[in-house]
Formats: structure tokens, sequence, C-alpha cells
């Protein structure tokens, strides 16, 4: 086992690393195709093309396989997450964990070895598989680094086939923007992808697109360490600027029949092809032996250190009177700079808040003024802030990134379900939520932000009712780990007043998650409110309220987790009418329906939310046209009594 942290120090690779080097990529090769025959599955072409770079990277990087989460590490992020047997052999051999497990295990329900590059192995730092991720991810990376005052480089290796994704365009501008010479990315160059020679696939010029976005291109052959290694060292210590190496590889490389041929993309040897393969590569056919340990296999836990969340001061509350409008988008801009303020003299804070172009309406104009270094203008690319953003956030930092809603959360889904299954602890600020978006029209309602993250299992969705709401809850996600959506309208609403006309979630009110707030009490009917519908929803009840009606008036700000006892609350009367500002196909209302029906509770539940597309309106007249007005809500309860 070799010992790591050397950062490229020295001018050149030593004969005594080259030699070791090509021993291991070799050994590598090996383990390739065992584990993949092995699995009868996965990816050895490219892992072959890219091994070299991976042996080189894995063995001379600031990374510590005893510590494979030293704060101070170098990030190496793999965005070709297929070439998953090449990246687990190579850290395998550089100390990483036993290759014997990795071998084995690959691919085998309930091990950590998984198709494409994941968390649960030690070294792997974002898992990936979703091809064009990967940059961004870096970027994220590369950012942390510099708001952190950390001297880690981060290296992004990449398919060459993946470069015709869009998301990558993206990425190489941000990166070049922001000058992020702590950031490299190697592509290997193998010029096959899965139908065939990439030119074929999707003409393209690689190089001279990095270049006219400004990054300094190397050209090498990925499968000459030397180069390799000068690559990186000129990329680390000379060039001013992030440098993208051109790594010319062959597919399969290392075995003859396999060269060159993209059937081996995704395609393991058969076992007498293993045989005839490891000859070649003088490596020892042990293979049987992988076969009944395989049968055995236990999962290896490799308790690998979780990256603790930023411990911070909530900043004092700002309290909206009862006799103010106020829209939730700027209530969420105050909070934003007033935490900012509580924090900024600390040095361990780490805060960034990222904007797409809308910095004005989304009310981080704020932090873009006061705080310019700790604020990301990262034009119209939502995929990749939402991947680097991501990335960020799984770092001991907070990340924040505020959008519209069709563009941070309807836009970017995939992005999003990354995050989460990377356990990243995103903080998005979603703004122009439901038909509330004014009069842009159908394209910019976001009416499916519950549907599509509750498609996860991490995201919680958080919708506040009023001004004073928001507050307090950008201040609890802000303080709390885990990927948190706030999603708020565009309009001034009403601020909801208390039994003595004080605000409700005023200096008393004390939030917390996963719990529904009691507005009024009553009988007969429960009319759940979701988030900002509650100005509405208050409208109606002060108008039953006047003709003598009492229903029980419940705010639902945290749909994801709704409590046994608050279901309970919920079906404690004849009936339910929940109130969203949603997709009622995938709204809150059969949310709750289901979440009843499990429970055995019995009420009768009428769903007001939105049955389809809308125009383009201000929000009163929509909701009037949609039957979502104060008046719709009171006709509806006096049609159940
Ligand atoms: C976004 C996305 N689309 C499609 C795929 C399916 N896929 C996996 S690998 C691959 C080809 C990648 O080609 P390349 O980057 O050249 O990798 P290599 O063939 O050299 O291993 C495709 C299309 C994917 N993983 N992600």
């Amino acid at each position: 086992m070799f010992d790591s942290w050397r950062g490229f120090e020295t001018s050149s690779l030593s004969p005594e690393w080259h030699k070791k080097l090509q021993l291991l990529a070799n050994n590598c090769r090996g383990d390739i195709l065992k584990m993949t025959t092995l699995a009868a599955s996965g990816h050895p072409g490219g892992s072959m093309s890219s091994i070299d770079i991976y042996a080189t990277l894995y063995n001379l990087a600031n990374i510590d396989p005893k510590q494979p989460k030293r704060d101070d590490r170098d990030r190496i992020i793999i965005s070709h997450g297929h070439t998953s047997p090449g990246a687990y052999s190579a850290l395998a051999r550089s100390g990483f964990f036993n290759i014997d497990d990795c071998i084995t295990g690959f691919r085998k329900a309930g091990s950590p070895f998984e198709g494409h590059v994941e968390q649960s192995v030690p070294g792997i730092e974002w898992d990936t598989g979703n091809l064009g991720q990967g940059l961004a991810v870096g970027i994220g990376k590369a950012i942390y680094a510099k708001q952190s005052k950390k001297n880690f480089h981060t290296f992004v290796l990449m398919g060459d086939g993946e470069q015709q994704k869009g998301q990558i365009s993206e990425s190489r501008r941000i990166a070049v923007k922001y000058n992020l010479k702590n950031l490299t990315t190697i592509i290997d160059y193998n010029q096959l992808q899965i139908s065939g020679d990439i030119l074929n696939v999707m003409p393209q010029n690689i190089s001279a697109e990095w270049k006219a976005d400004g990054w300094e291109v190397l050209g090498i052959d990925g499968h000459n360490l030397n180069q390799i290694y000068d690559a990186l060292y000129q990329a680390i210590h000379k060039i001013d600027k992030p440098v993208m190496i051109l790594a010319s590889t062959v597919m399969g490389k290392g075995v003859s029949f396999m060269e060159n041929k993209e059937a081996y993309h995704g395609a393991p040897l058969k076992e007498d092809q293993l045989e005839v393969a490891l000859k070649e590569l003088n490596i020892e056919n042990n293979y049987e032996s992988y076969k009944d340990k395989r049968k055995k296999f236990v999962a290896p836990d490799y308790n690998i250190e979780k990256v603790s969340y930023p411990e911070v001061d909530l900043g004092q509350p700002i309290t909206y009177q009862v006799d103010e409008k106020t829209d939730c988008r700027s209530a969420f801009g105050n909070a934003l700079v007033s935490f900012a303020d509580a924090n900024i003299n600390n040095d361990s804070f780490v805060v960034s808040v990222f904007d797409c172009d809308l910095a004005a309406s989304v009310k981080t104009s704020g932090i873009e003024k006061k705080y310019p270094d700790n604020f990301f203008q990262f034009g119209i690319s939502e995929h990749s802030t939402a991947t680097a953003a991501g990335a960020l956030s799984a770092e001991k930092a907070i990340s924040i990134w505020a959008d519209f809603g069709v563009f941070g959360i309807t836009e970017t889904y995939n992005q999003a379900r990354l995050n989460d299954i990377n356990h990243a602890n995103m903080k998005i600020f979603n703004t122009h939520c439901g038909i509330n978006v004014g009069e842009d029209g159908k394209t910019h309602q976001c009416i499916d932000y519950f549907g599509l993250l509750n498609s996860t299992f991490g995201w919680k969705i958080i919708t506040p009712a009023d001004p004073n709401q928001t507050d307090r809850i950008v201040r609890y996600v802000l303080s709390n780990s885990g990927n948190f959506a706030v999603v708020m309208g565009r309009s001034k609403i009403l601020t909801i007043p208390d039994e003595n006309n004080k605000p409700f979630f005023g200096d008393d009110y004390q939030y917390k998650y996963g719990q529904i707030d009691k507005i009024r009490d009553g009988k007969d009917v429960v009319i759940a409110a979701a988030g900002n519908m509650m100005a509405n929803v208050f409208e109606a009840w002060k108008i039953l309220s006047n003709a003598g009606i009492q229903i029980k008036l419940v705010s639902i700000s945290d749909w994801t987790d709704i409590s046994d006892d608050d279901l309970e609350y919920l079906a404690s009367e004849k009936y339910l009418i929940t109130v969203e500002d949603h997709n009622i196909k995938t709204g809150l209302g059969n949310w709750i329906g289901s979440k009843l029906f499990d429970k055995g509770l019995k009420t009768k539940l009428v769903k007001m939310g939105i049955r389809d597309y809308a125009p383009s309106g201000n929000a009163d007249d929509l909701y009037r046209l949609l039957g979502l007005d104060a008046n719709a809500i009171v006709e509806t309860v006096k049609n159940l009594l």
C-alpha cells in the first residue's frame, strides 16, 4: 500500500512511481474484467481507457485512504459514473479498501459497490450515472475551497460522448467566469460511445468548445503516465485558469480483442474470453475463487464519516404586523440578509447564494448588494446551478438557491433527485409558485412542486402561510441539515391574525417542523389551507364566521411530514376541505387522503386545487376563475352543511 497526500509536488513523475503506477494500472485492468464478468454486467471498455488516469490521481492527489473525508483533501469527481469498475479498482489498490470485497461484491444486491459510482464506497465523492453533471459538482467543490479558504484541488473525470450533454456547456462558462483555477477536468477521449464513433453519433469539436469558453486545453496520450502527470502538474501549479486535459485513450486498452470496440462499452467478457484477456495482461486467473466468495458475500460496512451541518446563529426574527400586506418572497429576502448579518463575522461560516438571473424578483438582491462575495450569478444555467449548489451544500457550508418554482424545481427535477441521492443539504427558495406568478401564464405556473419533490425520499417541502411564518421557516431551514424547498407565491398577502388581532405567527410563535397550525377552532368542517392559500381561506372564514358558521381552520406548511395527532385533528369533523395552489392530482389533498386512509381515519374529503393548466392573469382573478377565491370556499362549505 502506498501513502498518498503527494499533491503532484514534484515537477515530473519519478521512475519508481512510474513503475508502481504501471503495475497498479495493469492489475486494475484485471480487476475490472474479473468484476464485470462475475457480475455479468458493467462497463469494462471505458473503465480500461480511464484506468491510467484513475491510477495516477488516486495515488498522487492529496487524499488519505485512512481519512477519506478529510476536509482539506482534493476532491476527485467522476462524472462518467459507469466507469465504476475502474474507479473502484484504483481506489482499492491505492489503499481505500480491500480489492477482493470490490471484485466479489460488484453490482450485487446489498453491496456498497453499486453499478455506478456511489459514495457508499470510500473515496467516491459523488454518486453519478446521469451523465453531464460532474463538472457542476466540481464547481460546487471548487467554490467551497475558495469560500472556506482551503487549498485543495478538484478534479473532474468525464467521458467524451458525455460532452454532448448541454449542462456541461453551462458549467464550462461558470468555471471560467469565476476563474476556478482550482478545478481541472480530464476527458477520456476514446472517441467511442454506446452507438459507436462519437462524431457519428453527434458531430462536435470538444477541444474547440472548451477553448472557446476560455479553458486552457492540454492534449495528451491518456495511457502515458508521464504525460498524465505532467499535464496535471501544469494544471495545478502553472496555469492560471481552469484546465481541461483531453486524454486520448483507447476503449478496452490492454486487451487486444477489446481495443477500440464500442461493444465493450457496456458488455462484460464471457468466462472463456476472460481467460484469454488475463493471459494477455499477464495476470493470474483466480476468477473461479470469486464465484464462491460472491455467493457468500457479506457487505462490508465502511462506516464513512458524515459531514456535520454548520452551527449557525438564527438571527433576530422579523415580525410583520396585521395591518400590512407583504409578499413572502420579500420576507424571505429580509430574513436572509438578517441571517447573514448574524453569522458573517464567524470565520467558519460559509454561505453562498446562487442566482439564475432573477435576483430582483426572488429577493436575493439584498445579499448581492451587501455581501457580493457570497453571491453567485450563474445566469440562465439552472441545471448546473442546481448541481453545483447541491455539491457545495454537502460540504460544511450553507448553500442557497432562489428561483421561480418553475425553474428551481420543475426544470431541474433530476438534479434535485441526484442531490437527494447524495444526501445534500440544499436550501431552495422558490417564489412565484402555484398560479400566483403574476400574468406570465401557464409556462410559468409551478403547480407540481410537491408532486415532483415528494417523489424523492429526502426532500422536505414547506409552504409558509404568511410573511411571518416565512421568516421563521427561512431561519429554521438554514440552520438544519437536509434538502428543503420553501415554496412561496408572488403577491403581497395578508398577515394572519390571531384571536386578538395580533400576528398569529408573531413574536411568541415557535415554528416546529412537521406541525400543523390551528388557526381557529370550530365544528363540522375542517379547512386545511396549504401555504399562502391561507389568505383566501382566512377571508372565507371571516365571511362564514360573520354568518354564524364556525369552522376549524388549519394551516399546513409542512406537507411532507404530517404527524398522526395532526391527522386525527384533520379528520376530527364530518368534512375536511383541502385548499391548495397545486395540481390536484399530485398535491396536498391526495397526499392527506392517502395518509388518512392508511390510518383508518374517516372524514369526507373535499379537494380544492388546480385542475388544469391555467391562463394568464393576476392571482386574484385567477383564483376567482378557478374557484379558489374566498367566495368559492364559502360556497363549498355552505353546500356541505
Ligand atoms: C443523461 C444520460 N443519458 C444517457 C445515459 C446512458 N449512457 C450511459 S453511458 C453512455 C455513453 C457514454 O459515452 P462516453 O462518455 O463516451 O463513455 P464511454 O463510452 O467512453 O465509456 C450513455 C448514453 C446516461 N447514463 N446519462
